[in-house]
């Protein structure tokens, strides 16, 4: 329940000011608040809150639910071998297992200073498009370095040459609030060393981005299309800066274009195919899906390289990975009813951070799954493409996405990375070391919500993160 403060006199402020103005007060938690997920809500808070199974699976799905966790969680093997059904990893690849990146079903991180391998964070490839390339960018979205492909990859089999490796280092900058607190914000520099195949080409495009968590993706992917289209307004028509549009992406199952809704730049159409690209590009793990392994022309040892059968991740293993990966469910909230939550709350609608974040939606009545199906879902997020300025951009488009461009991440479960992944390094690339500075690197459409927390007294500041943290 909320009040919404309508007075004449402050309807004619909210014209001349802004639509802040018009912000919900929330006095205490809106009924059924607390259940991010609707009813497939966990009750999880510790360790294990991102790997549970959506709670109103049956037992038998359960164990299909196990089944999938199973080819998620554990290592693929390289082919030729006895354990024929998970064999054929490589030539090329960046880890041996989903959950090396997606740890304990959360979120990556960059690599530490004296990391061996990147792991839970991937590197993405392309060089600039020409007029030549329309059919190349309509299907993959991006133009690959002519030898090394459209991603990086750390590792190689025995007798194959992995592509390089990948360290970060930092460049500070200082933020400063009106208060004249200052924060200190890290931009991270990619050094890509031991090249295996010669230099990149001169014009290569590098995104380094780091493993999202796995929760609440089948919801995400049951959010009826024109619920989302709904959203979009990428002339700004209705004046508020925020111009939110929607990425256009290959669909190879259907073989046409369609709502992106998956990746940091939505450049993945479904979680069938996020799942066969990341067996692909990640793991070097072939299905009928993506029936080629990720090597380039450059490449003719990794494409003439011993494989684990054709495809090598068979349609019933893709099959329960895609159940398994559409019912991580989300952690139900905490403290919904604390008044420094709802304070925060209270902040964030008057920021316009709910503007991307949307805190709503009602999947479809005919999600791919019965349990996903009409639920009412919370999870701060509008799945569209906002351009987030110059500190953010990768200047590497990826097909409607543009170089500043980066589809609202979901929010719900953030306040539990900390105790499953044990770190709080969020955005893209990880760069921001907590939830205040992932808020201080947003400009571009969200310049404006930047501005507001920068205005925040030290106590608003503490509210808003009570509430980040309570999701
Ligand atoms: C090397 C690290 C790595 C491995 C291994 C990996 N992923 Fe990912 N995953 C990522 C990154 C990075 C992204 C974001 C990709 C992007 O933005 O383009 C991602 C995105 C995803 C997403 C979309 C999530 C979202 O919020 O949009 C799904 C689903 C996913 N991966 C499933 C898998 C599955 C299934 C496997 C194993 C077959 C796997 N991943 C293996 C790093 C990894
Ligand atoms: C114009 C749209 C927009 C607005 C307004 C906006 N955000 Fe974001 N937010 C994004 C996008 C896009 C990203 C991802 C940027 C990236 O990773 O480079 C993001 C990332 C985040 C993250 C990190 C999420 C993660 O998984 O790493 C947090 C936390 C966050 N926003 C909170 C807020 C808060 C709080 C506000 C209001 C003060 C706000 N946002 C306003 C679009 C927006
Ligand atoms: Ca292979
Ligand atoms: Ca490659
Ligand atoms: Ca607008």
């Amino acid at each position: 329940m909320y009040v919404k403060q309508r007075t004449a006199l402050l309807l004619l402020a909210c014209v001349c000011l802004s639509a802040c103005d018009e912000a919900p007060r929330f006095t205490q938690a809106e009924p059924g608040e607390s259940l991010s997920g609707g009813s497939t809500t966990v009750l999880k808070k510790d360790q294990n809150a991102f790997s549970m199974p959506s709670a109103n699976l049956s037992p038998a799905r359960r164990l299909d639910f196990s089944v999938g966790n199973s080819f998620f969680r554990n290592p693929w093997v390289i082919a030729p071998t006895t354990t024929t059904a998970r064999d054929g990893l490589g030539p090329l690849f960046n880890t041996n297992a989903c959950q090396n990146c997606h740890i304990k079903d959360g979120r990556g991180h960059p690599p530490g200073p004296d990391a061996k391998s990147s792991v839970s964070m991937l590197v993405r490839l392309s060089i600039p498009a020409s007029s030549r390339d329309a059919e190349v960018l309509l299907r993959q979205g991006v133009v690959a370095e002519p030898v090394y492909g459209t991603q990086l990859q750390d590792m190689a089999v025995p007798g194959i040459t992995p592509e390089g490796k990948v360290r970060v280092s930092y460049s500070y900058q200082t933020q400063r609030f009106a208060d004249g607190t200052e924060v200190e914000l890290r931009k991270p520099t990619l050094d890509i060393s031991n090249l295996g195949y010669g230099d990149f080409h001169a014009d290569t495009q590098f995104s380094a981005r780091i493993a999202p968590p796995m929760i609440g993706l089948g919801l995400l992917e049951a959010i009826p299309e024109e619920a989302i289209l709904a959203n979009a307004d990428p002339d700004d028509s209705n004046g508020d800066g925020i111009s939110g549009r929607p990425n256009l992406v290959w669909d190879r199952a259907q073989q046409r274009s369609v709502l992106g809704r998956f990746g940091w730049k939505a450049g993945q159409p479904s979680l069938n195919q996020q799942n066969a690209d990341a067996f692909a590009n990640d793991m070097g793990l072939t299905s009928s899906l993506i029936p080629q392994d990720n090597c380039t022309h450059a490449q003719p040892d990794c494409l003439s390289a011993v494989n684990g059968g054709e495809p090598e991740v068979s349609d019933n293993i893709l099959a329960t990975v895609l159940f398994y990966t559409r019912n991580l469910g989300v952690p139900a909230r905490r403290d919904v009813d604390k008044p420094e939550v709802l304070q925060g709350k209270n902040l964030f609608y008057k920021s316009g951070c709910q503007s991307c974040h949307t805190p709503t939606f009602t999947t479809a009545a005919d999600a791919a799954e019965p349990e996903l199906a009409n639920q009412n879902i919370h999870p701060y997020s509008d799945l569209l493409l906002h351009d987030m300025g110059e500190g953010l951009a990768d200047n590497r488009s990826e097909f409607l996405a543009t170089g500043r461009e980066w589809r609202t991440p979901p929010l719900w479960g953030i306040g539990l990375t900390e105790r499953v992944n044990g770190h709080t390094q969020f955005l893209h690339d990880g760069r921001a070391r907590n939830l205040l500075e992932a808020i201080l690197w947003h400009g571009g459409e969200a310049e404006a919500a930047k501005q507001s927390v920068l205005n925040m007294k030290a106590s608003e500041r503490s509210a808003l993160l009570a509430f980040l943290n309570s999701l």
